[in-house]
């Protein structure tokens, strides 16, 4: 129905106002609806804090009866936490019809909640603009079903895949539109994870940059043998949010205690096949509620997740012009694939402008998925 997909197209919009704020929680917003008008709306700012239907629920009052309640999650069921479930407080208000866009992926929930909902007499519908409501909480998704982080592999290249010419030069291979969405995905990402070459090499801030942040990410760097420097800009800024960096067991101590003493929490975690072992440090920042990670470069890091499968999503940020030359700088270093159908192959999720440059957002083929013809 037309109009049911426009009340949730309000419930979306209205659960991404809660976009750098809702996490380790998901992203909700709620609407109640009689005779075709939105009477009252609400959205989740937080753990701790009210849920979106509550919200809306306690906007209407009285009024919520015989509503209908547009909401992009499925409420909550269990007890075991924060705040207390949306069902029973829904069937209270009496609301007559609950339309959903998604299942909770929480296995705390995942159905029982419509399930009750119905076992109530609610009529339920679900699966409505439910792509976008998973893009939106993709990240949630991941975290509550793995104690992962979803991670987001962002990349500035030119057409022949290359982040920066051989003279190591990179400031402008993509365009000031490009770098504003950077800056929009640091922004609302949990974490910001970038590898000891890249912190080392560019000695970037991570912080996000003239846009509008609620809480600094956490900005984090696999450093297996503890490069980075103390005076780096990143150590001498741990005021302004959170720095990690993971070093491996057998990292020189005294660098690591320099960087202690700077204010940079240094947390040693097994060697890998690469360095410093991604998984466990992507385990470590699950525990922590890190729902998301951004990682910005470099190749080495790149590689790691590629080879092993650990990106959720690669976003793109392609530009147009050309360097050809064979010792600029890739954005993913050998993997040692020499044939074509040993290839990774990603299928593109999303294709967009961004002023002159083209941003894609790929996700891994599903298994098996793309091959060769025939
Ligand atoms: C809803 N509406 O707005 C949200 C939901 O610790 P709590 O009480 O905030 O519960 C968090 C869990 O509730 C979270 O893991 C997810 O399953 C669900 N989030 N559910 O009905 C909301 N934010
Ligand atoms: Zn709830």
């Amino acid at each position: 129905m037309d109009a049911d997909r426009r009340f949730m197209r309000m419930a979306l919009r209205l659960a991404a106002r809660g976009a750098g704020l809702a996490s380790p929680n998901p992203m909700v917003g709620a609407v109640l609806v009689r005779d075709g008008r939105a009477i009252a709306t609400g959205w989740h700012r937080g753990p701790g804090l009210p849920h979106a239907e509550a919200s809306a629920l306690a906007a209407a009052g009285a009024a919520a009866s015989g509503c209908d309640l547009f909401v992009n999650l499925e409420p909550c069921c269990h007890v075991e936490k924060k705040t207390p479930p949306c069902v029973p407080a829904i069937v209270a208000a009496g609301v007559r019809r609950v339309v959903v866009a998604m299942e909770d992926p929480n296995p705390a929930v995942s159905g029982r909640g419509l399930a009750q909902l119905r076992a109530r007499g609610l009529e339920v519908a679900t699966g409505v603009l439910e792509a976008d409501a998973r893009r939106l909480n993709a990240a949630f998704g991941t975290y509550i079903t793995t104690g992962r982080p979803h991670v987001t592999l962002k990349l500035a290249t030119t057409l022949d895949g290359r982040i920066a010419a051989r003279d190591g030069s990179s400031r402008w291979v993509s365009s000031e539109a490009s770098r504003l969405a950077v800056q929009r995905m640091r922004a609302i990402a949990d974490c910001v994870l970038v590898g000891s070459g890249t912190a080392c090499g560019d000695d970037p801030l991570l912080l996000p940059r003239g846009v509008r942040v609620r809480r600094p990410p956490l900005r984090a760097v696999l450093d297996s043998d503890a490069r980075l420097s103390a005076s780096s800009q990143l150590a001498r800024t741990t005021d302004r949010g959170p720095v990690l960096v993971a070093v491996a067991a057998d990292a020189p101590a005294a660098r690591a205690a320099a960087l202690s003493a700077a204010g940079v929490e240094v947390v040693r975690l097994p060697r890998g096949p690469g360095g410093v072992s991604l998984p466990a440090l992507l385990d470590l920042l699950g525990r922590r509620g890190v729902t998301s990670a951004l990682v910005e470069g470099g190749a080495a890091v790149a590689a790691t997740l590629v080879r092993d499968g650990l990106a959720d999503r690669v976003v793109l940020f392609l530009a147009a012009m050309l360097l050809a030359d064979p010792a600029a700088r890739p954005w993913c270093d050998d993997l040692g694939l020499r044939t074509l159908p040993d290839a990774v192959r990603f299928e593109v999720e999303r294709v967009t402008r961004v002023g002159p440059d083209l941003r894609v957002d790929l996700v891994r083929a599903a298994a098996g998925g793309a091959g060769p013809p025939g």
